[in-house]
């Protein structure tokens, strides 16, 4: 479907960014990819470097000239990198917004010089907040918690800007807390991340509350699949759309199977005050990606949780 394509990628050495890679690299596409190397890894890009329709370059979305360089004769962007921590943003507000809001900018100001024609952005569903609807869904009022989730919103209301004002192919996807493979297990990293990290360090997971928050945790590969479906998609030109697998778990049920499933004995659950800017509930309607993009989630968190079990014991156990 990619042949011939000339992709970019922003976060490509990233968890989201360096999968899409892979997967946009294996479908023929010429991929050049960028990143900071704040969050990423060049681990991360190992298959992909072996690719000669794969290009790296260390830079950063607040480098307008350098994109406005990089964009010459790129048919899609992917446009993954961010600050992507609810917690990191709260301590570095200002950071977090010329990262994730004038560095989104960056990238549409040049996508428009140099006739980009798609530009896919990674959205989260932050940008809803605590609101008491549930499942959330696309027509609600969206009240972001955390700068981090203002941050968002403002960079996707600028994705529907320039497809109103410049007519620009822009397509904004909110993922719901998306976790597998290559996600970084630092204290800012998504919790299925740090959790499995600790389990298998033989300490115990510890929750931030009671347990009871719940979260729609979505595997990357549906990820990489609704973006490889937006990235062609006409008809989701301007429009903006949930990503979730659909199905929400509590975090207390989700650590419970996470310990058993990975069959490591002796561990219990801690827990520790709330964390600041988290939201209670979360989980997505995806009724407007299956109509736009007839994207459907093919893994629930259980069967995703599986599949990324097996990758840490296979890959990252091994070599420890
Ligand atoms: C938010 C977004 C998500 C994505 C992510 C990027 C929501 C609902 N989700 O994820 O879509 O953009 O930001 O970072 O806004 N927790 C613990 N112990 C730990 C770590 C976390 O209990 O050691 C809790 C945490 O308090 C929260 C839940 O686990 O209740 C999920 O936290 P997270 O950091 O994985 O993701 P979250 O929901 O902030």
């Amino acid at each position: 479907m990619y042949e011939g394509k000339r992709v970019l990628v922003t976060g490509a050495a990233g968890f989201i960014g360096s999968n899409l890679t892979d997967e946009l690299l294996s479908q023929g596409a010429t991929v050049i990819g960028i990143d900071n190397m704040f969050n990423g890894r060049m681990g991360n890009l190992a298959l992909a470097q072996k690719n000669p329709n794969f290009t790296f370059y260390k830079t950063d979305v607040r480098d307008y000239d350098r994109l406005l360089y990089l964009m010459k004769d790129i048919d899609i962007v992917f446009h993954e990198a961010a600050f992507t921590s609810v917690p990191q943003s709260i301590l570095m507000p200002e950071l977090c917004n010329s990262v994730n809001v004038s560095g989104t900018l960056n990238i549409l100001n040049a996508a428009r010089i140099r006739d980009v024609e798609k530009i896919v952005f990674a959205s989260s569903s932050s940008v809803y907040g605590d609101t008491p609807t549930l499942p959330k869904h696309e027509k609600m009022h969206l009240d972001p918690i955390s700068p981090y989730g203002v941050a968002k919103y403002a960079a996707e209301a600028y994705m529907v800007s320039y497809h109103r004002v410049y007519g620009l192919n822009t397509t904004s996807l909110r993922y719901f807390n998306v976790f597998g493979p290559r996600q970084k297990d630092s204290p800012y990293s998504g919790v299925i991340a740090i959790f499995i990290a600790r389990i298998f360090e033989h300490k115990n997971p510890v929750i931030f509350g009671d347990g009871t928050q719940s979260r729609d945790f979505t595997y990357i590969k549906d990820v990489v699949r609704a973006n490889l479906l937006a990235g062609l998609s006409q008809k989701a030109a301007g429009e903006v759309m949930n990503i979730a697998a659909g199905k929400p778990i509590s975090l207390q049920e989700l650590t419970e199977i996470m310990i058993r499933e990975s069959g490591v004995d002796g561990l219990k659950i801690e827990y520790g005050p709330i964390r600041k800017g988290d939201i209670l509930h979360s989980f997505g309607d995806i009724k407007k990606a299956q109509q736009i993009l007839s994207y459907t989630a093919e893994y629930d968190v259980i069967s995703g949780f599986q599949e990324y079990l097996n990758y840490y014991k296979t890959i990252i156990l091994q070599k420890q």
